[in-house]
This record gives C-alpha cells, structure tokens and sequence, in this order.
C-alpha cells in the first residue's frame, strides 16, 4: 500500500504537468469549439426552419430572402462571422462552390442540396473580387447590406 503521503504528492504534481494541462485545454477547446459551433446557438430553430421551408421548392433559393427570415441579417457582425465559420467546414478561409451545395444542410441537416446553378448565383452575388469563393467580408457585406 502506498501513504497517504504519496497521494497527496501524486495529486499535488500530476494536474499540474505539463502534459496533463496540454491534454485538458485542448479537450476544453475542441468541446467549447463544438458546442459554440452550432447554427442554433446564434439562430432561432424556429426561424431556421422558415427559411428552409421557404426555398424548399427546387430553384427556389433566394439568398436575401433566406437571410432575413433565418434572422442572419440582423445579427451582429461578430455573430455573421461565426455564421461564416460554420458555413466554411474546410476552415480554407473561403465558402467554395462545393460548400455551398450544402449550405441549406448545415443549417438543416434534413435539407436539400443547392442546385449547381443556384450555388454559382449565390457566389457571384457575393463574389466582389471575382476569385470565384466568398470570403470572410464578402459574405459580411452580402447579409448584412
Ligand atoms: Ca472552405
Ligand atoms: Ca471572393
């Protein structure tokens, strides 16, 4: 058996290596990550499912019009740029083409797909410096102007 003093050593030491503070602050980081990363945490569910049930119909999607019910437009620029993050799954920087055929799913995950032409109308609509993908302030000046 070991004392009680050994204990009292082991429990004074292990929390405090460095490897043990390592470990817990990167759990830390990738569950408040998780958990802040969610679409519902800066939008109402409900107001979700108005904007997805509004474009339902294929070819129906209109940027604008779903921004303002899903509430986006009137969000804060910091919350914007959270809905930017979310919306960028690469974390490349940028909303790809690509992505935005899963836009309508990330907000919903029972949600259609973007159609390849409504996905092309959304960028250019977004697209200020013609690289072809929405950055961080143009996706800004899209929801918020
Ligand atoms: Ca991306
Ligand atoms: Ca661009």
């Amino acid at each position: 058996m070991y004392s009680s003093a050994f204990w009292v050593k082991l429990w004074q030491e292990v929390p405090h290596s460095l490897t043990t503070s390592l470990y817990w602050s990167s759990t830390w980081v990738k569950v408040h990550k998780r958990v802040n990363m969610s679409l519902t945490s800066i939008l109402s569910a409900d107001a979700i499912e108005n904007a997805i049930k509004d474009c339902q119909a294929p070819e129906s999607f209109s940027y604008k019009k779903f921004f303002e019910l899903c509430g986006l437009s009137k969000k804060s620029p910091q919350e914007v740029k959270d809905v930017f993050r979310i919306l960028d799954s690469d974390g490349s920087g940028f909303i790809e083409e690509e992505e935005l055929k899963f836009f309508l799913q990330r907000f919903s995950s029972g949600a259609r797909l973007l159609s390849d032409k409504e996905a092309k109308t959304f960028i250019s609509a977004a697209d200020d410096d013609d690289d072809g993908k929405i950055g961080a302030e143009e996706f800004q000046t899209m929801v918020l102007s």
